[in-house]
């Protein structure tokens, strides 16, 4: 193939038949595959290929937002951005991400491996499902990739190197400008919201103060390069069996501010908090005193490990050895000031998602499938209120527990 071409479950066999990967986990001959597509997501086709070796994921951009349609373009480049956010993912913290087995610029194509039975992590905690070790492996992947993409461990020309190819990827990061830090403080047109919602939403609206800290927010996401950030860290962009647990899908990789990541996956375990009334039956409160964990743990365990890294990988050009520790200075302060930076900026980020996902285009399913549209809008209105809270105390909270207890808190009204 020479030009761009969407595939389809008819033709992804003939087109792809001599390609070594799918050759090797799939099968010989391509005459015995079977191909479903899967893509449940905004943006891209994913299909299954099955054969008699196994299974491979085949992923697909489209040049416009499946989501809308056509009358919204978007680039085929973002698949390379993906692909090399995946491969930096893999190196920063290995194990992490799906396997890559091949990779076709013009074809905007990604084919990995197929994670069995891993299913999207939404989905689990829609359905009042545990995953152990989820907050350990949550925490320990947004610290590791957080320290290993900025200047504590990178040398100055490969950070400049590296944020200067991302920053061809325009108009993905574009969506979230808009989407996430601005359409839902306005009446923008892509805009839904929950009948009932109205009086919050003007309340927000009308919140110039908040308005003011969220521009800020976007600020800092438009011009803070601080490290490469997956973009799009919600419950979806990660895959769960009871045990185990990937991220995938950073196809809205950019440099950015370290606590984004953690600011919207915190986001979408509360989100996923709020929800559960109209999911749960009998264990309901104690399904999200477990999620109250989660975001809990994960941010030990983040800290955890930031701290270990700070300790043992300190190589880049950032508080070198031999400002501090060299000269018998102890540099945990300096460790404890990064730290407190990283909270600020994602308790924010952490308000704003909060925001969006009930606000702007792509709600969220924790949301959405909640038929009973009294229900759902008492329950967005607490996840609502809360957002407000968190941004704009974000500078002053103490720690994800003081964030848990709010969130009890909200939970009661
Ligand atoms: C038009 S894309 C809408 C949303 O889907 C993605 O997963 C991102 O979250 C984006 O904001
Ligand atoms: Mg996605």
């Amino acid at each position: 193939d020479t030009a761009y071409q969407a595939l389809t479950v008819e033709t992804l066999p003939e087109r792809l038949k001599d390609v070594a990967a799918l050759i090797q986990h799939v099968g010989q001959d391509a005459a015995t595959w079977q191909v479903q597509e899967v893509g449940d997501g905004n943006l891209n086709l994913v299909f299954i290929v099955s054969g008699p070796n196994g299974k491979a994921i085949v992923k697909q951009a489209l040049p416009y937002v499946r989501l809308v349609g056509d009358s919204w373009p978007l680039p085929l480049y973002r698949a390379f951005f993906e692909y090399h956010a995946l491969r930096r993912q893999a190196a920063r913290d290995p194990g992490a991400v799906p396997v890559i087995y091949h990779f076709d610029e013009v074809q905007a194509m990604i084919i990995m491996e197929f994670l069995a039975p891993h299913v999207i992590l939404r989905r689990k905690l829609i359905a009042g499902e545990q995953v152990a070790g989820l907050a350990a492996f949550l925490g320990r992947y947004c610290a590791r990739t957080a320290f290993r993409g900025s200047e504590l461990s990178m040398q100055s020309p490969d950070k400049k190197a590296d944020v200067a190819l991302f920053a061809g990827n325009v108009e993905i990061p574009a969506i979230t400008e808009a989407l996430v830090f601005t359409d839902p403080y306005f009446d923008a047109d892509m805009n839904s919201h929950t009948e009932g919602l109205a009086p919050v939403i003007a309340k927000l609206r009308n919140d110039i103060g908040l308005k003011v800290k969220v521009q800020q927010m976007l600020q800092q996401f438009v011009s803070n390069t601080q490290t490469m950030v997956h973009g799009d860290l919600h419950s979806g962009s990660i895959m769960s069996t009871d045990d185990d647990s990937r991220v995938i899908d950073p196809e809205f990789v950019q440099y950015g501010p370290m606590g984004f990541d953690i600011g919207m996956l915190c986001a979408n375990f509360l989100m996923a908090y709020f929800s559960q009334p109209a999911h749960r039956g009998a264990n309901l409160s104690a399904y999200q005193e477990w999620i109250l964990e989660v975001i809990a743990d994960i941010s030990d365990h983040f800290e955890q490990e930031f701290r270990h890294l700070w300790a043992t990988e300190r190589t880049g050009i950032l508080y070198p050895a031999a400002l501090f520790e060299d000269q018998g200075h102890d540099s945990t302060a300096a460790c404890d000031a990064v730290l407190a930076g990283i909270w600020r900026d994602a308790w924010a980020v952490c308000g704003i998602e909060m925001h969006r996902r009930c606000l702007s285009l792509a709600h969220n399913a924790d949301f959405e499938e909640i038929d009973d549209v009294a229900l759902r809008a008492r329950l967005e209105a607490r996840n609502l209120s809360m957002g407000a809270e968190l941004i704009h105390t974000a500078d002053t909270i103490a720690d994800a527990q003081a964030v848990c207890a709010l969130a009890r808190e909200f939970n009661g009204k």
